[in-house]
């Protein structure tokens, strides 16, 4: 009996990991030297595993040409986010006050350099996701939106 319960178990958790990977979704985004994101806006479904990429593909070094990929929580005020950020110059420009309240950041990345964060697609909505090197949230700015 109990055998059976634990074989009951590791199948259930096997259906679990199967149906958790078909429901992810894969987002790249390019960095630009033209201080761009060459994606603004991007839709995942709430709840599903999403892999946001964030690739430098300029050339110009991270102390000029920095990016990074930060997701604020929804009805975040932007400018407050982006003022403190462009201030936190001892830890890349990201503010230590909101560790915790962002759904997804990458490191600042210089030429060439990329990374992969994984979260989990919050409650339906829109989001919005920032570069925060000094001035570059202006251009670099996009929309998530989160469908049910
Ligand atoms: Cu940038």
């Amino acid at each position: 009996m109990k055998m059976w319960t634990v074989v009951a178990t590791v199948v259930a958790m096997a259906t679990m990991l199967a149906a958790g990977n078909a429901q992810a979704s894969e987002v790249v985004i390019e960095g630009t030297d033209q201080m761009t994101y060459n994606v603004t806006a991007f839709t995942v479904k709430s709840g599903e595993t999403v892999k946001l990429t964030l690739k430098h593909v300029g050339a110009l070094p991270k102390t000029v040409m920095g990016h990074n990929v930060v997701v604020l929580p929804a009805g975040e005020d932007v400018d407050a986010f982006t003022m403190a950020a462009a201030q936190a110059y001892d830890t890349e420009y990201f503010p230590a006050a909101y560790e915790d309240k962002v759904l997804a950041k990458t490191k600042l990345l210089g030429p060439g350099e990329s990374e992969t964060v994984e979260f989990t697609a919050p409650a339906p909505g829109t989001y919005v996701y920032v570069c925060t090197f000094p001035g570059h949230n202006l251009m670099m700015r996009g929309i998530m939106t989160v469908e049910s």
